[in-house]
């Protein structure tokens, strides 16, 4: 765990709803603000993670069960955060990231609705993942699963996650409002079924809000 000095930032929600193209704003607009900063994703963001990432997002989806993916999904995750997330705090580097824990509560613990887990088994994995650490904001960026996966689909073709059924979709819904409610010093939920620049807008202002910075 690091001496965390950098803020960690979170962007979360489910297929199409936005995270990307929010991302992509919000490092235009930390550079104009000269804040140094890195982003990166979930799963992935570092070299062996993104070689789990491609494990997991191919293929069938019935691939893996939901014990399977999360013991993946934490493994990636502990690499990316020994690898790169904590180094770059401890320099004072902010770091964001699309996708992070809140994912794994959401996809393999609400999605699955397999009960092959529960809550405290996936608190559990990531204490032993991450310790107490956790990041100092996360937007969960909410839109009807259908409009999401709509957005996707036409970007591009869906990977194993985005190919569940609907009733998976809207247990993740569920399951990021869910975790919104339980942690709300953490999380801010945005309306992601607006124009970009007004969820760009939105993010900022709890930004500026919730960080006191920029
Ligand atoms: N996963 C991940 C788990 O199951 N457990 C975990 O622990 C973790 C970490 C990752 C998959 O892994 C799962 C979740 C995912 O299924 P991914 O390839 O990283 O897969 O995919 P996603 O994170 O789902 O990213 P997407 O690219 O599908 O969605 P985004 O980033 O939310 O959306 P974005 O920005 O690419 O936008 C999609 C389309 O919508 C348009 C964009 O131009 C684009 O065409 N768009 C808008 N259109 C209208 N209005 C707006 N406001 C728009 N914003 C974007």
């Amino acid at each position: 765990m690091p001496n965390k000095r950098g803020y960690f930032i979170t962007l979360e929600g489910g297929e199409g709803s936005g995270k990307s193209t929010q991302i992509k704003k919000l490092d235009a607009f930390l550079t104009e603000q000269g804040v140094s900063h890195h982003i990166t994703r979930e799963p992935g963001g570092s070299p062996a993670a993104e070689e789990i990432r491609h494990v997991l997002l191919s293929g069938q989806t019935d691939k893996w069960d939901s014990i399977s993916e999360t013991l993946l999904f934490s493994a990636a995750r502990r690499n990316h955060l020994t690898q790169v997330i904590w180094p770059k705090l401890e320099k004072g580097i902010w770091v964001i990231s699309d996708r992070y824990a809140d994912s794994t509560m959401a996809y393999q613990g609400y999605g699955r609705n397999d009960h092959l887990l529960s809550r405290s088994d996936i608190e559990v994995l990531y204490r032993i993942t991450a310790g107490d650490f956790k990041p100092d904001l996360t937007f969960i960026l909410d839109i009807d699963p259908q409009k999401g996966l709509e957005r996707a689909q036409k970007r591009a073709h869906l990977d194993r996650m985005e190919g569940q059924n609907l009733s998976f979709h809207e247990n993740l819904r569920r399951g990021f409002l869910d975790i919104a409610a339980r942690e709300p010093n953490r999380c801010v939920v945005i309306n992601a079924d607006q124009p970009e620049n007004l969820v760009h807008a939105e993010i900022l202002t709890a930004l500026k809000e919730r960080l006191h910075v920029c």
